[in-house]
Order: C-alpha cells, then sequence, then structure tokens
C-alpha cells in the first residue's frame, strides 16, 4: 500500500487480524492495530505530508543525533530517508511467527549522505508482529568498515491515549532525567508515577527495561520492553506549544504522548565492524484498575 506521501509502504498482519504499516520513507511506523482493528499509534491530523517532511506521528527513527545536539538536522536524518526493503532475511524463521508478520528495512549511506555524515553504515531495522499482537522493532547498526562513528537514537513512539490528565507512566520513579524545559537540568523523580498536567520533555537516564503507560479511561495499559535502550525520552506539548506547531492541531496533545526507547545520555560508539542492536518491545494489556479508593 501507499503511505500518505505516496510512498511504498509495508502491511503485516497476524492470523489474529492485528496489523501494522511501515513506510519505506523513514523506515517509519505509521500504523498499529490490535485485532479488533483499533489504532493504537497517534498521527497528527494537521500532519503535513510531503517527501522528507517528518510527521508527528507513528514511530520515526531517530538517528544519528536526537536533538539539535550536533551537526545535522535536528532527530538525525534517518526518518526522511527513502529506506529499502531487505529480501534475504535468512536468520528468519517462518515458524517463529507468521511470515508475513515481519519486515527487514535497510538504509545505507549514499555519496550524498557521506558529505554530510561521513561514516559508513548499515542499519537494519526489522518490524514483527507478534501472534499477541505486539510490535517489537529491532535495530541493528553496523559499522561497515570504516573509521569509528558515534551516534544517539529513538524509536520516537507517538502512543495514543484517551485523555492525558487521565494517563500515569509507572516504572520511572527515583530515575534520574534531564528536562528539556529548565536548560536540561538534571532532576530525580519525586513521584510514584509520572502524571500530566502541563508540558513535560524529558529525557529519563538510565531506566528500568519495562515501561507501563496507563490510560485510565480505555483500561488498558502500553508495556513497553526495550534492550540497548537505557533511557527513556516522555514528551507533551500541551496547549501552548501544540498552538505554536503548525502541523499539529490545537486540542490534539490531549490524545498523544511520547514515551520512546532512546540512547541519549551515552551516545554509542562503534569502531569498524562492530554492531549496535537496540530493541523495543510493545505491548498493550488490559489494566486491571484498582477501584479508587
Ligand atoms: O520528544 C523530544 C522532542 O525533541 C521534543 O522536544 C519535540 O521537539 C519533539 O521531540 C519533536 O518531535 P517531532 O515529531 O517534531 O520530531
Amino acid at each position: 500500500t501507499k503511505d500518505w506521501n505516496g510512498i511504498d509502504q509495508v502491511v503485516l498482519r497476524n492470523p489474529q487480524g492485528a496489523s501494522a504499516k511501515v513506510s519505506l520513507q523513514g523506515g517509519q511506523v505509521t500504523s498499529w492495530r490490535n485485532e479488533k482493528g483499533e489504532e493504537l499509534l497517534f498521527t497528527s491530523s494537521k500532519a503535513i505530508f510531503k517527501p522528507s517532511k517528518a510527521i508527528h506521528g507513528g514511530i520515526p527513527i531517530y538517528f544519528p543525533q536526537f536533538g539539535n545536539c550536533g551537526s545535522l538536522e535536528q532527530h538525525g536524518f534517518a526518518r526522511s530517508k527513502f529506506w529499502t526493503i531487505e529480501e534475504n532475511t535468512p536468520d528468519l524463521q517462518p515458524n517463529d511467527f507468521n511470515a508475513k508478520g515481519c519486515v527487514d528495512l535497510l538504509l545505507k549511506p549514499s555519496e550524498e549522505d557521506l558529505k554530510c555524515w561521513p561514516y559508513s553504515f548499515e542499519f537494519r531495522l526489522r518490524v514483527l508482529l507478534g501472534v499477541d499482537g505486539d510490535l517489537t522493532l529491532i535495530s541493528r547498526v553496523r559499522n561497515v568498515n570504516g573509521k569509528p562513528f558515534t551516534f544517539s537514537f529513538a524509536y520516537h513512539t507517538y502512543l495514543l491515549v484517551s485523555d492525558i490528565s487521565e494517563v500515569r507512566i509507572e516504572g520511572l520513579e527515583t530515575v534520574d532525567y534531564l528536562d528539556n524545559l529548565r536548560q536540561r537540568e538534571r532532576f530525580t523523580e519525586q513521584g510514584d508515577a509520572v502524571t500530566f498536567e502541563s508540558e513535560v520533555d524529558r529525557v529519563y537516564l538510565r531506566c528500568p527495561n519495562v515501561i507501563a503507560v496507563l490510560d485510565h479511561e480505555k483500561k488498558r495499559t502500553y508495556v513497553i520492553r526495550k534492550e540497548g535502550l537505557p533511557d527513556v525520552v516522555v514528551w507533551n506539548p500541551w496547549e501552548k506549544k501544540s498552538k505554536s506547531m503548525v502541523d499539529f492541531a490545537d486540542e490534539e496533545y490531549k490524545q498523544m504522548l511520547c514515551v520512546d526507547g532512546a540512547a541519549i545520555e551515552k551516545p554509542i560508539t562503534l569502531k569498524p565492524g562492530e554492531e549496535w542492536t537496540g530493541r523495543l518491545q510493545l505491548l498493550v494489556v488490559p489494566s486491571t484498575f484498582c477501584s479508587e479508593q
């Protein structure tokens, strides 16, 4: 099928009817639906759909740079490049999951790319849709045989929530974070959960590998499991910032929350021949909310 820019995208399905879509633009997951066909990821209704313009939605890949702490465009170039489908996936055993529930995408630097980031890397992204409707993204970045390079990384995951003021994140208690709204100063999370009543833009450092995002109204929890991704970005623009973003409707901050598995505080350095793997698994489970006391 085609994505919003008319660019090829791969549709993954599992036997229970869950689905996911991955665009060749940026290797970006653009949709993830449960077996009832309910969309689980947020996409801005006012996204500007033009090739190489990243949209606020789905799961853009931030690589090789998080933010604008470097010489490249904000959040790096991976999300605005055209990826290709990697056909030969020798280590994929079809019986591990239904063969249609998986795709490998590949990004390698063009001559042009090497001018702005002169490193010979190969980036393989594997997207799997599991039998439980869980979505797994595995990024493998390899230094093909060039000089050592260093990068930071994030799966910029736009979760769809019913009402941000009724959402809480569990798993980040007592964790230190850098607050983008306060000159990236370092603080320690004091709450027994992260809740939302204003703009939040933080990088939690060295987090547990399982984080839960509870959506009270929908009585469901997103369980995020990660490996090789020590940090977690938490972002909601709230009202004022939303109004300042042309490609974001004024009120839709209420239906989204970015909780990104990331490697930011300690960027990764790969010597020739070395490979890094960052793995993220998203699963939705019904929340057994303890009744409000
Ligand atoms: O989530 C961290 C952050 O850098 C925010 O500061 C905000 O700029 C956001 O990412 C931008 O998201 P976008 O979808 O525009 O890449």
